[in-house]
């Protein structure tokens, strides 16, 4: 092989590149702009009631009370967690709109989540 430097001007120019780098960069930075909530689980209640977040924001629910809880939804993002005493689940909502979360065992437990686009 021959050596000496590659010669300015071949392969890429240089702005093209930057723009790869860049989106390289916000792939890679992508998941960490999304936000994480907390609905606990306390005294047969959901805390809070209502929650408002993002799409691809995440929720974990924390189950501070020393009985069984569950947490479900039917519509939209569906999950159907079971959450003994001092345990927490994690739920991504990748989709817009609003889920009716209840728990199965105390029908008086709900929660809405407003999961904005
Ligand atoms: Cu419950």
């Amino acid at each position: 092989m021959r050596g000496g430097r590659r010669r300015e001007g071949r392969g890429r120019p240089r702005a093209a590149w930057a723009a790869a780098a860049l989106a390289q960069l916000l792939l890679v930075a992508w998941p960490a702009l999304s936000a994480d909530h907390r609905v606990v689980q306390r005294e047969r209640q959901f805390a809070p009631r209502e929650l408002s977040i993002a799409v691809n924001d995440r929720v974990t629910f924390v189950n501070a009370d020393e009985v069984v809880h569950n947490a479900f939804s039917e519509r939209g993002v569906t999950f159907d967690i079971r959450q003994p005493p001092g345990t927490s689940n994690t739920v991504a909502f990748p989709v817009a709109g609003d889920v009716d979360v209840q728990c199965a065992i105390h029908p008086r437990m709900k929660l809405v989540i407003h999961v904005r686009p």
